[in-house]
């Protein structure tokens, strides 16, 4: 049989909307289901909302709401909003469900029947935001440890859960199982914690009514933590459905943020090990997105509706970004300019271009149909090689380590365009040029089956505009070489990533004038510009711009490039078809006046005017510059 893999998020509080850092853990989550499915396992993956308690009901009375009507509206929000972000869940779990009512009132008789839960008086502090009590001696400065918010006095009568039981059991269990708090940095703190002691807790209330009613005294309230840690075994068919419950407990991975850490290593095993029930192979802790300094919060309001940012710039951009960008287990800033440079950069440059350009080769050159492979491969290496490294990371919970593998092999193939150049093997009929462009489309294919657990569209974009059915595409063993059948007919498309436009993008197409000296650079930097000579063929202005020039530039390519430059107040467009000039050829493509600009002239500006660089005699255009 198949394996199995259990993967949960925290189930989320619907007490305002969820942000991007919700939308982080879901992703991430996500992503790790979908790369197990693509292993044919059977994944179970579970979200939801953690829906009863005091902060909810107060939120309902402000709106004046009844609770569940106020939770409905926030829940299908969440739904709404996981739809659009294409998040596979097999399960949405509700704490507001019967299902889940029954199974944590089973769990309280069971808790009272072996001796671990008593009734005695609370005394102590409350911190509502964080759901959390703490005794006297924990609190910082009079504050709750966790977030620093004011925490009000409580004194009353309590059930009591024996914690302080489970603390050796407990330690027991993490040495025995290294892997189990990941990263090792929180597990170290987990450890910490339990060596200082253990202190029974408290996990019922009497002070409000919107929670789950302990069926042996109903004037108490189950304690949210433990009416929401359950929903993990609720969701899996505790008590409902031994089969699934096997099939599906324990969970493999429970992902969650780092605030969290101490509820899921700490309380939670506890409870399952009074149950007698089996503890989830790995709880990871993810880190922070921060804005500016601080994480973000619904609590503090510097939140970022991730909806407006796939609406801005796509769903497969926002989870790129999410995945990509912070290495996990950090905490990572977020900006919305680090977002668009990972858009444009790995997506619409390195990614989107390759695309192009392959399936535009193939069109040209060998009348759009894949040619047959040489005997060897260039990129074959290359290819296995991040499928190896794609799936390790993985294995190993690295999320932004398993995306970024997937783009070496992107980079190395873009390169590899550049070395083998099969714009020249075609004009000399060279007959390398159908090994090299099989590569090509081979490389493009092997990327979109492994970007399938992160990116939702692009991969049935490639497969589509490679002329395959992405159908094709659903099993890691898709990844392996040689599956792109010769003979297939490619079907160009749209750009899959269009990159964004920003002013700066604008700003960088004018030549620079005259500044100070810069920082040195090694050779190996200067080596990474790729300075070519180029032959201006036609030059026009840009409507509604006094200094841009549309220039078409011959650059020795199979086809001659545009670009946009700030020359317009220094050269007549006529004058100039026929003159030499010096390209950065391995710019960033950037849209300027909605035209697509590849490489940058280069001049030298003073206050008389501004020169253009040319060779003192002619060279053949493609020359490089060193
Ligand atoms: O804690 N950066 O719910 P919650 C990264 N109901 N992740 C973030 C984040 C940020 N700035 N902000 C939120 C609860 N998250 C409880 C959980 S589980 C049995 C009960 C993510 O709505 C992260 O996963 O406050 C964090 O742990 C979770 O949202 C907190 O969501």
């Amino acid at each position: 049989m198949a394996e199995r893999f259990t993967v949960t998020t925290p189930i989320y509080y619907p007490n305002d909307r969820l942000h991007i850092g919700h939308a982080y853990t879901t992703v991430a989550a996500d992503a790790l289901a979908r790369y197990h499915r693509l292993r044919g396992e059977d994944v179970f993956f579970v979200t939801g909302t953690d829906e009863h308690g005091q902060k909810i009901e107060e939120r309902a009375a402000k709106a004046g709401k009844a609770p569940i009507a106020y939770v409905d509206e926030i829940v299908s929000d969440i739904r709404d909003l996981w739809q659009l972000l294409q998040i596979s869940y097999d399960d949405f779990i509700r704490t507001t469900e019967p299902r889940h009512e029954r199974v944590v009132q089973e769990i309280f008789k069971k808790l009272e029947a072996s001796g671990d839960i008593y009734l005695s008086q609370y005394e102590g502090w409350y911190c509502t935001p964080c759901e959390s009590f703490w005794v006297e001696g924990k609190l910082v400065d009079g504050n709750c440890p966790s977030c620093g918010g004011p925490v009000s006095r409580l004194n009353e009568e309590s059930y009591f859960f024996r914690l302080s039981r489970y603390a050796q059991p407990l330690l027991d269990y993490i040495e025995a199982n290294p892997g189990f708090i990941q990263p090792s940095s929180r597990r170290n703190e987990m450890i910490s914690f339990i060596k200082q002691g253990l202190e029974d807790i408290s996990v019922s209330r009497t002070s409000f009514r919107w929670g789950i009613p302990l069926p042996q005294d109903p004037r108490h309230i189950a304690y949210v933590w433990i009416d929401a840690l359950t929903n993990y075994i609720t969701a899996c068919g505790y008590l409902q459905d031994e089969q699934r419950f096997a099939r599906f407990w324990p969970a493999d991975v429970h992902l969650v943020g780092k605030e969290i850490v101490r509820f899921h290593a700490i309380i939670w095993p506890a409870i399952l090990l009074a149950l007698g029930l089996p503890l989830p192979r790995v709880v990871y802790g993810h880190g922070w997105l921060l804005l500016g300094e601080q994480k973000m919060s619904k609590s503090r309001g510097n939140v970022i509706d991730p909806r407006q940012l796939v609406q801005r710039y796509g769903r497969d951009a926002v989870r790129y970004y999410l995945l990509r960008e912070v290495p996990f287990g950090a905490d990572g800033n977020y900006t919305e300019e680090a977002l668009i440079l990972r858009t444009n950069v790995d997506l619409a440059n390195d990614l989107g271009n390759l695309l192009s350009r392959t399936t535009a080769m193939i069109e040209r050159f060998t009348d759009g149909v894949v040619p047959s492979p040489s005997g060897q491969s260039e990129l074959r290496a290359t290819a296995e090689e991040c499928v190896k490294k794609a799936t390790q990371s993985l294995d190993r919970l690295q999320v932004s380590d398993g995306v970024s593998a997937v783009f070496e092999l992107v980079r190395r193939a873009n390169k590899y365009i550049e070395e083998s150049a099969p714009w020249q093997l075609n004009r000399t009929g060279d007959p390398r040029l159908n090994g090299v462009l099989y590569d090509l489309a081979e490389s493009l294919r092997i990327v979109a089956v492994l970007l399938r657990p992160f990116l939702v569209d692009a991969p049935h974009a490639i497969y589509r505009q490679l002329g395959l059915d992405s159908a094709d595409a659903s099993r890691l063993a898709d990844a392996a070489w040689g599956g792109l059948r010769p003979g297939t007919r490619i079907q160009r498309g749209e750009p899959i990533f269009p990159r964004i436009d920003t002013e700066s993008a604008a700003q960088a197409a004018e030549p620079a004038a005259a500044s100070p000296a810069t920082p040195e650079v090694t050779i190996d930097d200067f080596g990474r510009v790729d300075l070519r000579v180029g032959t201006i063929l036609a030059a026009s202005k840009v409507k509604g711009a006094d200094r841009l020039l549309e220039l078409t530039v011959d650059l020795g390519e199979s086809e001659p490039r545009t670009i946009v430059s700030g020359i317009a107040e220094y050269y007549q467009p006529e004058a100039l078809p026929g003159t030499q000039v010096v390209i950065v050829a391995n710019l960033q493509p950037a849209k300027i006046r909605g035209i697509v600009s590849r490489g940058m002239i280069l001049a030298g500006k003073t206050e008389e005017g501004l020169q253009i660089v040319s060779p003192r005699e002619p060279l053949p255009p493609g020359t490089r510059i060193k």
